[in-house]
C-alpha cells in the first residue's frame, strides 16, 4: 500500500510568515489534489509544534542571530525565527489545506533542547513518533512526500522513510525549499537521490 506523507504545511511556512518559504502557498492545490489521489491508501499529516521556549529559536539567545549554526546537546543546529509555536495561529495548517483525507497528524519539535526535522526521528534519532511503527503497522510499503522545506523537513522525512525501508518517492512539484544558503535545495535533492528517494 501506499502512503502520503505531507510535511508542515502549516501557516509560519507560507509566504509573510516568519519562516515563509517561497511558493508554499502555491503547493496547497496540488497537495489538496494529492490528498484526494485514490491511489493512496492512507494520508498522514507532519506538524512542526514547538514549546516557545524552543532552542531552535535565536529568540532564546541573547548573542545570536537567526542563520546562526549553534551546538545543541552536540548537535549543530541552525537557528531560526520563533515558528509554529504550540497552539498558536502560526502552528495551524495553511489555510485552504484540506485535511478530509488526513487520517493522522504526527506533531514534532515538543522537547525544547532538541529539533525534528524529520516526521519520524528527532535530529538525534534519539526519539520516534511512531509514524514509522503507524504506517508499518497499516501495511504501508510505498511512501510519497511532500510539503515544506524540501531542504530541511522534507528531506528528512524522505530519508528516513527510506533508511526504514519504504519505497520512497518525492514529489517536486508540491515541495518548496528554504534556501537559506544558495544551492540547499540542489544539495537536497542531490542527497535524496543517493538516499534512494524517487524524485518525480
Ligand atoms: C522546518 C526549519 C525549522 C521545516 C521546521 O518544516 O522544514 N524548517 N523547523
Ligand atoms: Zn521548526
Amino acid at each position: 500500500m501506499r502512503a502520503l506523507i505531507v510535511v508542515d504545511m502549516q501557516r509560519d511556512f507560507m509566504p509573510g510568515g516568519p519562516l515563509g518559504v517561497d511558493g508554499a502557498d502555491a503547493l496547497v492545490r496540488p497537495i489538496n489534489v494529492l490528498t484526494h489521489d485514490a491511489s493512496y491508501g492512507l494520508v498522514v499529516a507532519t506538524q512542526d509544534w514547538h514549546p516557545r521556549t524552543h532552542m531552535s529559536f535565536a529568540s532564546q539567545y541573547e548573542d545570536q542571530e537567526e542563520g546562526d549554526l549553534v551546538e545543541l546537546e552536540g548537535l549543530p543546529q541552525v537557528l531560526w525565527p520563533e515558528h509554529c509555536v504550540q497552539c498558536s495561529e502560526g502552528a495551524e495548517f495553511a489555510d485552504g489545506l484540506d485535511l478530509a483525507r488526513v487520517q493522522a497528524i504526527f506533531r514534532k519539535g515538543m522537547d525544547p533542547m532538541i529539533d525534528s526535522y524529520s516526521g519520524f526521528f528527532d535530529n538525534g534519532r534519539r526519539r520516534s513518533t511512531g509514524l514509522g511503527d503507524f504506517l508499518r503497522g497499516r501495511g504501508v510499503t510505498d511512501v510519497d512526500v511532500c510539503g515544506v522545506a524540501t531542504d530541511y523537513c522534507v528531506r528528512f522525512t524522505a530519508l528516513d522513510a527510506a533508511g526504514l525501508g519504504f519505497r520512497v518517492r518525492l514529489i517536486r512539484d508540491a515541495c518548496a525549499g528554504v534556501e537559506l544558503q544558495p544551492g540547499d535545495v540542489e544539495r537536497a535533492l542531490q542527497d535524496l537521490r543517493e538516499g534512494g528517494v524517487q524524485l518525480v
